[in-house]
């Protein structure tokens, strides 16, 4: 399926060698750009792209508010870029309640991406950089730090420095950890370099992608949410989205929601006039089977 038009998808048939075959004639590669806001994800996007596609800019709040998509051709593959905002920190959940952009990224990067490109500033991985990859880890699943490349941008920082010798030597613990989670895999990107130093940048990110490819067969990454977008191909396009929000709101039930106490904790919880009407209820209950005991109650035996 193309990022840009998932209209356009139609579940591919799942035949396990098949497939995998398949994805290789296919030769289509999906990348999706994830992090904290301004760290370069738009730029780094239209490094990939090698045009101006996606709005990137200084900005105090956050410059992208949607999912995006933008293809090209490099080497032999179509290259599908999904540029997102800061979709996957936990202080989205107040921005996207109803799990609407989340549902959109899902059917844009179905029927899976075949990296992530968790975009950093060299020099500035911080907190908020942090709680941006245990969201992307909480959404998507643990997994996909197998499919994660860390790109660092403003490369111009390390001066003609090495960034093995820099992740290295960092005293950022954090980062080095993320880097090691990720397998190593990392490279910098200085986005406003000029042309052909750019186009050689995303050559060495597209050597780790062929890697990452490679070792995974040629598969995309999948969980269970691409796995139901995948079963969703002749429907419309709002349904679609409903059905993966719905699925994607289920987990975010609190766990009294689904345990069998689940009705003491709502009564703790609930406000004065609703607590008295279940305490009615309660009772009124209590008293029906208190009638039915008693009148089921056998009668004495005489001898
Ligand atoms: N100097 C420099 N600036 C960059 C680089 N990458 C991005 N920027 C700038 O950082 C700002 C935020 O970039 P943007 O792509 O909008 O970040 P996003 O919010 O993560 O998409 C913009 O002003 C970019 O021009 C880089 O490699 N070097
Ligand atoms: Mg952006």
């Amino acid at each position: 399926m193309l990022f840009s038009d998932p209209e356009a998808y139609r579940p591919p048939v799942p035949t396990g060698f098949q497939e995998f075959r398949s994805a290789l004639q296919e030769r289509r590669l999906r990348l999706l750009l994830a992090g904290r806001s301004g760290t370069g994800k738009s730029a780094t996007g239209n490094s990939i792209l090698q045009r101006k596609h996606f709005l990137s800019r200084l900005a105090a709040t956050a410059v992208t508010s949607a999912c995006a998509t933008g293809s090209c051709r490099w080497a032999s593959w179509d290259v599908e870029v999904l540029d997102t905002p800061d979709l996957f920190s936990p202080e989205v959940a107040q921005a996207d309640p109803g799990f609407e952009e989340r549902g959109r990224c899902y059917l844009l990067s179905a029927p899976g991406p075949h990296a992530v490109l968790l975009v950093t500033q060299l020099g500035r991985f911080t907190s908020q950089d942090l709680r941006a990859w245990r969201g992307v880890k909480a959404f998507f699943g643990a997994g996909i730090a197998a499919r994660t490349i860390v790109v660092f941008t403003h490369r111009e920082d390390l001066a003609g420095g090495s960034l093995q010798q820099y992740v290295r030597d960092t005293d950022n613990r954090a980062l080095r950890e993320l880097v090691a989670e990720c397998g190593g895999r990392c490279c910098a990107f200085d986005n406003r370099a000029a042309d052909g130093e750019r186009e050689a940048q995303v050559r060495e990110l597209m050597r780790l992608v062929e890697e990452l490819v490679r070792d995974h067969g040629g598969a995309p990454y999948t969980n269970d949410v691409y796995r139901l977008a995948q079963t969703l191909g002749g429907l419309s396009r709002e349904e679609r989205l409903r059905r993966v929000v719905e699925q994607l709101a289920a987990p975010a039930q609190t766990w009294p929601d689904r345990w069998p106490l689940a009705g003491l904790w709502r009564w703790t919880k609930a406000g004065a006039g609703t607590r008295c009407k279940l305490g009615l209820a309660a009772l009124l209950g209590a008293l029906v089977l208190l009638y039915l005991l008693c009148r089921r109650r056998p009668e004495e035996v005489t001898v």
